[in-house]
């Protein structure tokens, strides 16, 4: 099984690495969604290398964790998050969105082993996630279910059916991780379809609600264990994230959902996140 990194200073130096990663795909790529990706690297390394039970070499494992991404559109932070924790070489990231390449633009489970869902048409990861979860609490597993989703995608009726479902069912294995960076493909959310209050929601629909800092890795593990002590309900974790954080002219910037750094971008990006890792090394 993968060994646990507890020093939240190691975490953020990956957190650090997985963002260098993501910025050096897209620019190889030409084509993949920024924002999203960069926002959630500290989750990411904080899921990989603490939360989840799971074993790289072993990816199969019957009694692992199952993370389903959403979202899949951020596919880059997942395989760069799954590549620094050995589940794949990392000359392999290079191949992102290549003709034949494992690492499709969206995740595909029969491309690479570890992934455990498809993902890409929006709004369906929680309701795959939920079968899974009915599954092992019918037949007393102790792995749990973590899905990883968007804001963007609660505009999809599909999102609230599953919603009302783990309540009915109880699923207290269930996590569902929101990265609610507040925007989506056009523009923020609050403008193109006002999620607020949104924790209400989740609330009236019978989930337990945390609201965290997603760039703040010990809080956000922190939740992931309240999770898994609540009795007889699905937990939600509202993490409130800047997208493209770190790189000030992405950040908060729905136009930098689905666009690609040229090179000089990408260049002045990894010299922000190289500054950014000596402050973190100095901590
Ligand atoms: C069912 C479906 N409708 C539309 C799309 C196109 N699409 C891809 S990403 C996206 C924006 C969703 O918002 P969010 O996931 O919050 O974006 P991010 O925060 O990553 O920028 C849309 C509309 C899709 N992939 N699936
Ligand atoms: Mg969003």
């Amino acid at each position: 099984m993968h060994k646990k990194i507890t020093n939240i200073k190691q975490l953020k130096l990956i957190a650090n690495t997985i963002r260098q990663d993501v910025i050096r795909m897209l620019l190889e790529a030409k084509s993949g969604h920024s924002a999203g990706s960069i926002g959630l690297a500290d989750i990411f390394s904080a899921l990989y290398f603490n939360v989840l039970y799971h074993d790289p070499k072993n990816p199969s494992w019957p009694d692992r964790d199952r993370l389903l991404l959403s979202n899949g559109h951020v596919a880059p932070v997942l395989y760069a998050a799954m590549a620094n924790a050995d589940y794949f070489p990392k000359e392999e990231l290079m191949t992102l969105r290549k003709l034949g390449s494992r690492l499709q633009g969206h995740p595909h489970p029969g491309s690479l082993p570890g992934i455990e869902n498809s993902g890409g048409p929006l709004g369906q990861g929680l309701s795959q996630a939920v079968g899974m979860a009915i599954v092992a609490k019918a037949e007393r597993k102790r792995w749990r279910v973590y899905c990883a989703m968007s804001d963007g995608e609660h505009d999809e009726g599909q999102t609230w059916e599953a919603i009302m479902l783990a309540n009915k069912y109880k699923l207290n294995n269930l996590t569902a991780i929101i990265d609610r960076n507040s925007i989506q493909m056009d523009g923020m959310t609050e403008d193109i379809l006002p999620l607020e209050p949104f924790a209400e929601k989740y609330r009236a629909f019978g989930w337990r609600v945390i609201e965290v800092d997603g760039h703040n890795i010990a809080k956000f593990i922190e939740a992931c264990e309240e999770a898994k002590a609540v009795y007889e309900r699905p937990t939600v974790i509202i993490a409130h994230t800047i997208p493209g954080k770190g790189i000030p002219y992405m950040e908060y910037l729905s136009e930098w959902h689905g666009k690609t750094p040229s090179k000089e971008q990408a260049d002045e990006a990894i010299t922000l996140l190289e500054e950014e890792r000596k402050r973190i090394e100095e901590e």
